[in-house]
């Protein structure tokens, strides 16, 4: 971890450097947890390099992270909270006065102040959890309502545009780089079969009809921090895709990592299903800042976000077995493909509920 230490000497951290892990389960970035000894008390800070094979742009990324930190703890000031280090990521600033460090091979690295008392979960547990962590997107997403969308750039361009990674997908068959398309026909069979999903968005898209809003486009269950203690929502992490979107796809990837019992990568797909009681909590949470103020297009299509971004998940991690596993991290042979599994038996779920999705959403809109 020397280099580690060296690393973080380059960020404005008063005290003495203690020690320096690895830290949570990220796909993307590599992230530590460091200590250091400041007049006798321990503090931690998370350090991330941001991985500059998915993120092209990094100073985007921190730039936009800037951007979202002030907005919100302004919002958090206003609204007189105490503890607004602790609501919203804080980051360091470099000693050369901006908020990151470049190392000698370019890679960016960024610190943020640890959130303490709080943990994050892979799974939602129970209602309350799923009434909370939604909670905390709404009102995250209600903060930035009044953001200035032309001042964000892309992180990540087309990041959830299902038209190009459909595209990609095509590609990725097209050139079968590493052999895998003829043992993988069946997923491949079904993933075609959805691709009719993608024309609504694309069009709704095209032709303007969808509000364009700072959006997270990560609301993936582990980016978001409860309370220790109170078990209430206190922090949304995770900020490298914050930018235009919409908030279908915020909606669609909680529904996505929220309503599954089990993991990402379970291999029993049986166990994969869409809870309708965890979702009804989600729309509920979700919809408690934000029910009067998005626009009816919007949740009219909440449902269909959560198809959307399923099956967009569903197509990149399909599309990255195909290639080779070259862009998520991967512990064993297949994991893409058992990735690309659980996402398939979660569509068909959502699928096959939707009707009373429909109707758990108007229960919570205002009319
Ligand atoms: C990646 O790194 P992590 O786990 O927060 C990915 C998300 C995917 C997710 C799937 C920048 O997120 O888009 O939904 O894996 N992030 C990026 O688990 O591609
Ligand atoms: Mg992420």
């Amino acid at each position: 971890m020397k280099m580690i230490k060296e690393i973080i000497s380059n960020f404005k951290i008063y005290g003495d450097f203690i020690t320096a892990k690895p830290f949570g389960n990220g796909h993307i970035n590599d992230t530590y947890l460091v200590q250091f000894n400041q007049a006798g008390v321990e503090v931690k800070y998370i350090l991330r390099k941001i991985n500059k094979f998915v993120f092209k742009n990094p100073e985007a990324v921190v730039n936009n992270t800037v951007k979202v930190n002030n907005h919100i703890a302004k919002k958090l000031t206003e609204l007189e909270i105490k503890d607004v280090s602790n609501r919203v990521m804080q980051l360091v600033e470099s000693n050369k006065k901006n908020y990151h460090f470049e190392d000698e091979n370019n890679d960016f690295w960024c610190v943020v102040l640890f959130i303490d008392n709080a943990y994050t979960v892979e799974k939602i547990e129970n209602e309350e959890q799923a009434f909370r962590a939604a909670k905390a997107f709404g009102q995250f997403q209600n903060f930035l309502l009044d953001a200035d969308a032309s001042k964000y750039q892309d992180t990540i361009p087309n990041f959830h545009n299902l038209k190009g990674r459909l595209s990609d997908f095509d590609v990725a068959l097209e050139n079968d780089l590493v052999g895998r398309v003829k043992s993988t026909t069946k997923e491949i069979e079904i993933a075609n079969g959805y691709k009719y999903l993608e024309e609504k968005i694309t069009v709704m898209i095209e032709n303007n009809e969808l509000p364009i809003r700072i959006t997270h486009n990560d609301t993936k269950i582990n980016n978001v921090m409860l309370n220790k203690e109170t078990n209430l929502e206190q922090c949304v992490i995770d900020l490298d895709t914050v930018m235009p979107g919409t908030v279908l796809y915020d909606f669609g990837d909680m529904v996505r990592t929220f309503t599954s019992p089990v993991d990402e990568d379970e291999k029993d797909v049986s166990k994969v299903t869409m809870r309708i009681k965890i979702f009804e909590k989600l729309v509920q949470g979700y919809l408690t800042d934000l029910s009067s103020v998005l626009s009816k297009i919007e949740i009219d299509n909440l449902v269909y976000g959560a198809m959307v971004i399923t099956y967009e998940q569903l197509i990149r991690f399909l599309t990255d077995y195909i290639n080779g596993d070259v862009y998520y991290s991967t512990k064993y042979n297949d994991h893409n493909l058992v990735r690309t599994r659980t996402q398939i038996a979660l569509l068909e779920s959502i699928i096959e509920q939707k009707d009373e999705m429909e109707k758990i959403v108007s229960k919570y809109r205002i009319p």
